[in-house]
C-alpha cells in the first residue's frame, strides 16, 4: 500500500476526530441516579418507626449503590428489606451490609412490602401533609437530597 504524504494526514485527522468522539462519550460515562415519587407513611400515634418509598432510577451506564440514608426525623435511619420466611409470615430485616445495589440502566422501586428506608426512633408522629428531609448516600453520586411528603398509600397515581 502507497501511503502518501497527503492520505497519511486524511488518516491522522480522521483518528483524532475519532479520539475526540470517545473522549466526549467517556464524559457521560459512570451512574446516572433520579429519584421519583418519595413518600412516607403517616405512622400511628404510638409508633416508634416509620418507613419511607421511592423509586432510584439509574439512567447512566454503570452501577451505583445506595450506602445509607440520612435524616433528622428519627434516631436512625436504615435500608430495610420485607422477605417472606419458612412460615409465609413477613419479615423486614437490614439490608446486607446497607448496601442496594442500583444497577446501570434500570431502577429499583421501594415500595411496601419491598425495599423500604425504614425511621428508627421517631422523633415526632409523622402526620398526613408534612414533608420529611432525608439525605440519600450513593458511593459514586455522592449525596442526594429528597423531600419526602408523607401520605396515605397510592395516594397519588402513576
Ligand atoms: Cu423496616
Amino acid at each position: 500500500m502507497n501511503l502518501s504524504p497527503k492520505r497519511f494526514l486524511i488518516i491522522l485527522v480522521l483518528l483524532s476526530l475519532l479520539a475526540v468522539t470517545l473522549a466526549a462519550c467517556g464524559g457521560s460515562k459512570g451512574p446516572q441516579i433520579e429519584i421519583k415519587d418519595p413518600w412516607a407513611r403517616p405512622s400511628p400515634k404510638m409508633a416508634t418507626s416509620g418507613a419511607a418509598y421511592m423509586i432510584i432510577e439509574n439512567k447512566g451506564n454503570e452501577d451505583d449503590v445506595l450506602i445509607g440514608v440520612e435524616g433528622d426525623v428519627s434516631d436512625a435511619v436504615e435500608i430495610h428489606e420485607m422477605t417472606i420466611d419458612e412460615n409465609n409470615v413477613m419479615r423486614m430485616r437490614p439490608v446486607e451490609g446497607q448496601r442496594l445495589v442500583i444497577p446501570a440502566k434500570s431502577k429499583v422501586e421501594l415500595k411496601p412490602g419491598g425495599y423500604h428506608i425504614m425511621l428508627i426512633g421517631l422523633k415526632h408522629q409523622l402526620k398526613e401533609g408534612e414533608v420529611i428531609d432525608l439525605t440519600l448516600k450513593f458511593e459514586k453520586s455522592g449525596e442526594i437530597k429528597v423531600q419526602a411528603p408523607v401520605k396515605m398509600e397510592g395516594g397519588m397515581g402513576g
